[in-house]
């Protein structure tokens, strides 16, 4: 809204007149003694056009240079592979972490893991190398709930993979090719205390040895499966053997949570496509409209205390490396049950408390409520209206729905703020509404209440509150991930960013503090963590490989710099340091492989180099105190300048050395 110059003025003087309020009310503190009278601010907003509301909003979300946020925001990147760090409420993008695609940044899959994470995170069985992913859903690692601050786990939505993500120096550790799943949605989620990270496929895929299967047989030989995949708990890291699946009907599982407290023991699964639609054909209709036929699809709960006692019972199958649970086990022993859900649903969030489940309805305009009192119940009566085509059984929805909230077009996502309000994302009205849950939540005034419409710039999919998804969210801030931007931000030619917007939810209603578009990636979701749950490595010790987090077997101290020539191989042991490589000259004969070890000797916080060699596709990046191997077979004759790519020193230019391949006989 334009405000005319004069009105602005008065504006900003009273009553919403914030800036001039706010300094007044805070004469004689840091703003009054530097500013002088609080006239000052109100003459600085007026100078740049702001309103009362944006002058407020700017005093509200800035973080000065040298001060901190107090929150991260953990951001899946969507296709681009990678997890953004932003501060909350500054909403500066602070780092990105490649989880899925290379990145010379960082060194991420250039040169520097010849049998790294990047490569050894593609089955060969499955698919060729991969080299990029789709992220779609940090898991934070949990402990009784809350963020612990330990590990972050991501899935790949595009090739059925989870990258792990080691906190202590935000580094990705671990990329697991899910056997049976061509694509992970369902998830990742982490179990209350980061037993399992959980995903499931959203598209099943044949049971057949080759992996193919005609459509025609889509009912009977395509499957989903719900992954269990343990963590180890000394390293975050994902342990194949201890991990199993459960087989399920070829729905499209899409998202899903963890139940907590009062549903701890419990996983939810929202499905679609009841209809098992295969795709337009002479006699089908194309799948978004044979997948939204029916008015139900199913919510899968699962009893995952039950499995995990079912796979100790020897009760499985070995498919490709991974215990399963077949289906017909699933079934008989009560682990897997269905309830209706209004068609197509999207988002599946469990209440802070564990009590209700909420399914944002996409085609349906509303949240469906589900009490776990009452499934528990329904389970335990066997008050089933018997079974879907596979012998799942069935529970009446009217036996477990606690509410139907009326919200508007387009429900995807809900997070919680720990006051008794769930907030529930519109893609199609670019909203947010805030709504009271319900009495098992402590709300009795006014249970299962639209309390507020809060517009976002646009289509929005998921919103993240700190900890929102936990048993303890911190209801100040809440930032909108909206997928258009539109006219938002100044032209950048036709592919536009992605626009978070950044509210206070302190306040009644929510007001809108920032935004930040967002080029090079597509958050889906995103959960923010408190800074204070964080404690990451400065610097490394001396010597250490971040794979293994250990020394590694080829740190090299000062002085012990050396060119050993054994067993076909050139081995380097080379020190880095400002400002130069030690040794300089690495003279080779063409066709020689070459592994240079390389250490940055550095102590000091922040000295980091790399190691980048013309021409050879190779940058390794080295943190203080990192080791890093690379492995390469000297294949072409020349004279390649090595370099540090990063400006380290005053004398960083003068920071290289020499890779001299020579001709052969030479
Ligand atoms: Cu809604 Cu993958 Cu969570 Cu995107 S999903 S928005
Ligand atoms: Cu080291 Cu530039």
């Amino acid at each position: 809204m334009k405000i005319p110059a004069m009105k602005r003025r008065d504006f900003l003087k009273v009553g919403g007149g914030v800036v001039a309020g706010a300094a007044v009310g805070i004469t004689g503190t840091n703003v009054g003694n530097n500013l002088g009278a609080g006239g000052e601010l109100a003459a600085v907003a007026s100078s740049r056009g702001l309103t009362g509301a944006e002058a407020r909003a700017a005093l509200t979300s800035v973080v000065p240079p040298g001060k901190y946020d107090p929150f991260f925001m953990f951001a899946s990147g969507g296709h681009s592979g990678q997890i953004s760090i932003i501060g909350i409420p500054s909403m500066r993008l602070l780092k990105i972490i490649p989880v899925f695609s290379r990145d010379s940044f960082s060194g991420y899959g250039f040169g520097t893991d010849v049998d790294g994470v990047i490569p050894r995170g593609s089955d060969p069985t499955k698919s060729n190398l991969l080299s990029w992913g789709d992220t779609h859903h940090p898991a934070l690692s949990e402990t009784e709930g809350r963020y612990d601050g330990r590990w972050l786990y991501v899935n790949d939505r595009a090739n059925g993979r989870i990258g792990m993500v080691d906190l202590a120096d935000y580094k990705t550790k671990q990329i697991y090719d899910i056997p049976n799943i061509g694509s992970a949605h369902g998830g990742v989620f982490v179990t209350p205390d980061s037993e399992y990270a959980h995903v499931s496929s959203i598209t099943p895929r044949p049971i057949t040895d080759n992996g193919y299967a005609p459509l025609e047989s889509y009912a009977d030989l395509y499957r989903g499966f719900s992954s269990w995949c343990a963590i180890d708990q000394t390293t975050g890291h994902l342990v194949p053997e201890k991990s199993f699946q459960i087989e399920l009907p070829p729905y499209n599982q899409d998202l899903a949570d963890m139940g907590k407290l009062a549903s701890a023991g419990y996983g939810f699964l929202n499905s679609f496509n009841a209809e098992l639609s295969v795709g337009m054909s002479h006699k089908n209709p194309p799948i978004e409209i044979g997948a939204a036929k029916n008015k139900y699809d199913y919510l899968h709960v699962i009893d995952w205390k039950k499995a995990e006692k079912v796979v100790a019972a020897g009760k499985i199958i070995m498919r490709n490396g991974i215990r399963v649970i077949p289906l017909q086990v699933a079934i008989s022993e009560g682990i897997l049950h269905f309830i209706p859900e209004p068609k197509n649903p999207h988002g599946v969030e469990v209440s802070p408390d564990g009590n209700y489940i909420v399914i944002a309805g996409k085609l349906d305009p509303a949240v469906t409520v589900y009490s776990i009192t009452m499934i528990k119940k329904a389970i335990e009566d066997k008050n089933f209206e018997g079974t879907d085509r596979y012998g799942v059984p069935i529970i009446p929805i009217t036996a477990v729905t606690a509410a139907h909230v009326e919200l508007g077009a387009g429900p995807l996502h809900t997070q919680y703020d720990g006051k008794g309000n769930a907030y529930t994302s519109l893609f199609i009205d670019s909203a947010i509404i805030k709504w009271t849950l319900g009495p098992d939540a402590g709300v009795t005034e006014k249970p299962f209440t639209v309390l507020e419409k809060i517009p976002v710039h646009y289509n929005i999919g998921h919103l993240a509150i700190p900890g929102g998804d936990t048993v303890a969210p911190v209801g100040t801030y809440m930032v909108a991930l909206n997928k258009w931007s539109l006219d938002q931000v100044q032209k950048l030619g036709p592919q536009h960013p992605v626009n978070l917007e950044l509210f206070d939810i302190n306040h009644t209603p929510p007001r809108v503090l920032s935004s930040l578009p967002l080029g090079g990636s597509e958050p889906h979701y995103a959960q923010i963590i408190s800074v204070d749950r964080l404690n990451p490595l400065t610097v490394y010790p001396p010597g250490t490989s971040p794979e293994t987090m250990a020394k590694s077997e080829f740190a090299t101290a000062s002085g012990q710099e050396r060119i050993v020539r054994a067993d076909g191989f050139v081995d380097v042991y080379a020190t880095v340091m400002r400002s130069h490589f030690t040794p300089e000259q690495i003279p080779v004969t063409v066709g020689e492989k070459l592994r240079i070890h390389l250490t940055n000797i550095e102590t000091a916080e922040n000295a980091t180099h790399t190691f980048a060699v013309p021409n050879h596709n190779l940058q390794a990046t080295l943190d203080p105190g990192e080791t890093v191997s690379v492995e390469f077979t000297a294949d072409r004759v020349g004279s390649f300048a090595f370099y540090c790519a990063q400006f380290c020193s005053a004398m960083h230019m003068e920071m290289y050395g020499w890779l001299l391949v020579a001709p052969a006989g030479a």
